[in-house]
C-alpha cells in the first residue's frame, strides 16, 4: 500500500529552512517517522515523505498533496507542531475528501482527546507507531475497517529496522548540520533506547505514555552494527546519542564504550546523563571519556534544592556541583539544561539557579522556561491550579525567549535571569580549552576578541552599550550578586 508521511516541524524551523538554515530544528531527522517509514517498507509498503521544512508555504503543500490524492497520509506531531499538523490535515481533506489522515506522535498520545475533538483525523495511533501504522496500511489493502483510535503496539526494539535516513535527505540535512559547534561533519545521531525509568514531574508520565512502563535499551551489538552502517554510508566524524537518557545501566554503558573503542570509530560522541549517575559512577565516566565522549547533556534544572525536590528530579545541588567537577576533570564539556519559571519558584530561587550556572560555567548553557506539557504531572498541576496563560501557536516552545507560560510570573525578570546565567566568558568556537571551562583568562580574552573581531569603531561602541544595558538590567532585577 502507498502512504505519505508528513513532518510538520515548521513552528521553530520555519518554511524553507531545511538545508538552508544552520539550526538543528531546521535539519534534524524526525526519528519517529524515520522508524515508521523503515518498518512499513520492510513490510512491503511504499512510503514517501513530505517535510514541511522543505516547502515554501501552504500553497506548495497543497500542490504536493494534490499529486498524491486521494491517498493515505500519516502525520507526526510534538505538541509544539500540533497547529501545523492540524492545518496539514485540513488541507489534505480539502484537496480530496476521500484521503485518509492518520495522526501519531507525542501529542497524539498525550492529548488524544484534543486531537480527536478537531474532527480532522480519521485515525489516531497513540504510543509507538511502527507496527500499528503498517498494520493499518495492510488493513486498507484488505478493505478492512480499522478502529478510529488505536493503541500502538510496542515491538521488540531489537527487531526494528534502522531508521530510514534516505527518506529525509540525511546527507543534506542532519549530517551536514552538526548539533553543537564542536561537532565535526559528517554528523550523525542515533536512538539507542526508548523511555526513562525516572519520574521528573515536568516530563512524566507523558514519556511512559509513549514508550510504555519498561525502558527499552538496544543491545550493544545492535547499536554498534548501526554505527558501522552509518560509518560506511556517511563516514561520520561526530555522533549524538539522542536518547532521553543513555546512561541508565552502567554495565551496558561500559560494554558500549569498549566495543566503540574496539571498532575504532573516528568520532567523538555526546549523550545525556543525570548527575547522580555521574557522581556514583566516575569510573564509567572515565571509560566514556576514553572511548571518545566529548560532551554530556545534563538536566541540572535548578540551583535550588527545594525546586529540585518540587520537580521530583531526584538529584541534589551537591551532586550537580560534584558532577560538573567530574566532567571538568575528565575533559568532558557540559551542555547544561535548566529552567526558570517553575510553579512556586521564588525570585531568590531563580537567582540561585543563575549563580549555580555561573559557578559551573558550562560550555553550553541552555536555559528554558518551564513549560507545562500535556500528560505530565506538572502539566496537570498547572491546569488544576488554573495557572495556564492563553496559548499561542508557539506556546510549547520552551526557549527562554519564548512567550510566558503561567499566570503570576514575571517573565521579564526570568528573561533577564536567563540572559545573566549565560553571560560569562566562554569559548564556543569548539576549541578545546580544557574540559567544559578552560582557563578563565584565556576564555575571557577569546570571548572579548570574538565579540569585537571585525567590528568598526561604531560596532565596538554598540557592543559596549549592549554590555552596559545588560548590567543595568541585572542590577534592576537584583541579579548583580552573580555578576563576576
Ligand atoms: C531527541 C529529541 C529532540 C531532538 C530531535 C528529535 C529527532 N531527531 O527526532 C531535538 C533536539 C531537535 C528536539 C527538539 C524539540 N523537542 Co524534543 N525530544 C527528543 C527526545 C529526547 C527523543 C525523540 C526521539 O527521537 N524519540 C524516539 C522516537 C522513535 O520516538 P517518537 O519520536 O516519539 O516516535 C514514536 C511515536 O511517537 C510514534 N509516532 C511518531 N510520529 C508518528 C506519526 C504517525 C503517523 C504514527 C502512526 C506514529 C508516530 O511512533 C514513533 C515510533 O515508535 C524526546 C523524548 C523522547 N524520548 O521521545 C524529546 C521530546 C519529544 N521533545 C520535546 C520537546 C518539547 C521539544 C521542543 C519543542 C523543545 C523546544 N525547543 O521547545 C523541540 C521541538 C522541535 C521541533 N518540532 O521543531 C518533548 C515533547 C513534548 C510534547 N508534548 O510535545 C519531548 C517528549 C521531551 C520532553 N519530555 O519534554 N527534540
Ligand atoms: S527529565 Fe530526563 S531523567 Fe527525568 S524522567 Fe524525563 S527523561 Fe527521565
Amino acid at each position: 500500500m502507498k502512504a505519505t508521511l508528513i513532518f510538520p516541524g515548521i513552528t521553530l524551523g520555519g518554511w524553507g529552512s531545511f538545508g538552508s538554515s544552520a539550526s538543528s530544528e531546521a535539519n534534524f531527522m524526525p526519528f519517529g517517522l524515520a522508524y515508521i517509514s523503515a518498518y512499513a517498507r520492510k513490510e512491503g509498503h511504499e512510503i514517501d515523505v513530505i517535510d514541511l521544512r522543505k516547502l515554501s508555504g501552504w500553497d506548495e503543500f497543497h500542490a504536493e498533496v494534490k499529486k498524491r490524492s486521494p491517498g493515505i497520509f500519516g502525520i507526526s506531531s510534538m505538541s509544539m507542531d500540533f497547529a501545523a499538523a492540524a492545518e496539514a490535515a485540513r488541507l489534505i481533506k480539502e484537496a480530496d475528501a476521500f484521503s485518509v489522515v492518520v495522526l501519531g506522535g507525542v501529542h497524539a498520545t498525550v492529548a488524544t482527546g484534543e486531537a480527536d475533538k478537531t474532527g480532522l483525523f480519521d485515525h489516531i495511533i497513540t504510543g509507538e507507531g511502527e507496527i500499528s501504522f503498517s498494520r493499518l496500511l495492510s488493513d486498507f489493502e484488505k478493505s478492512a475497517v480499522p478502529e478510529r483510535i488505536i493503541r500502538g503496539i510496542s515491538g521488540d526494539i531489537k527487531e526494528l529496522p534502522y531508521p530510514d535516513r534516505g527518506a529525509f535527505d540525511y546527507e543534506n540535512g542532519e549530517a551536514a548540520h552538526p548539533w553543537l559547534p564542536f561537532m565535526e561533519r559528517s554528523f550523525v545521531s542515533i536512538i539507542a533506547g526508548r523511555g526513562c525509568p525516572f519520574n521528573c514531574a515536568f516530563c512524566q508520565p507523558a514519556e511512559r505514555m509513549v514508550f510504555g512502563d519498561r525502558t527499552k535499551i538496544r543491545p550493544v551489538a545492535d547499536i554498534i552494527a548501526e554505527l558501522r552502517f552509518l560509518r560506511e554510508r556517511y563516514n561520520f566524524k561526530s555522533l549524538l546519542i539522542h536518547d532521553d537518557l543513555f546512561t541508565i545501566d552502567r554495565r551496558q554503558v561500559i560494554e558500549f564504550c569498549r566495543a566503540y573503542r574496539e571498532e575504532k570509530f573516528p568520532a567523538s560522541f555526546t549523550c545525556q546523563a543525570r548527575t547522580d549517575f555521574i557522581v556514583k559512577n566516575e569510573d564509567v565516566v572515565a571509560e566514556m571519556a576514553l572511548a571518545g565522549l566529548k560532551c554530556f547533556m545534563i538536566g541540572f534544572e535548578s540551583g535550588s534544592q527545594r525546586v529540585l525536590d518540587f520537580l521530583k528530579k531526584g538529584t541534589t545541588v551537591e551532586q550537580n556541583l560534584a558532577a560538573a567537577k567530574i566532567c571538568d576533570k575528565h575533559g568532558i564539556k557540559i551542555f547544561a539544561n535548566y529552567m526558570f519559571g517553575v510553579p512556586t519558584e521564588t525570585d531568590d530561587e531563580v537567582r540561585q539557579t543563575v549563580n549555580f550556572i555561573r559557578r559551573i560555567r558550562p560550555f553550553q548553557p541552555s536555559p528554558c522556561f518551564f513549560t507545562p506539557y500535556p500528560g505530565t504531572e506538572l502539566g496537570d498541576y498547572c491546569i488544576k491550579n488554573d495557572l495556564l496563560l492563553e496559548k499561542s501557536e508557539t506556546y510549547y516552545n520552551r526557549s527562554a525567549n519564548a512567550q510566558g507560560k503561567l499566570k503570576g510570573i514575571n517573565y521579564a525578570f526570568l528573561k533577564a535571569a536567563a540572559e545573566c546565567s549565560v553571560d560569562y566568558p566562554r569559548d564556543n568556537s569548539g576549541a578545546d580549552g580544557g574540559g567544559a571551562q578552560g582557563e578563565v583568562a584565556v576564555r575571557l580574552i577569546r570571548t572579548v576578541k570574538s565579540k569585537l573581531e571585525g567590528k568598526s569603531f561604531v560596532g565596538v561602541l554598540k557592543a559596549a552599550a549592549g554590555f552596559l544595558r545588560r548590567k543595568l538590567i541585572y542590577f534592576r532585577y537584583g541579579l548583580g550578586g552573580s555578576i563576576k
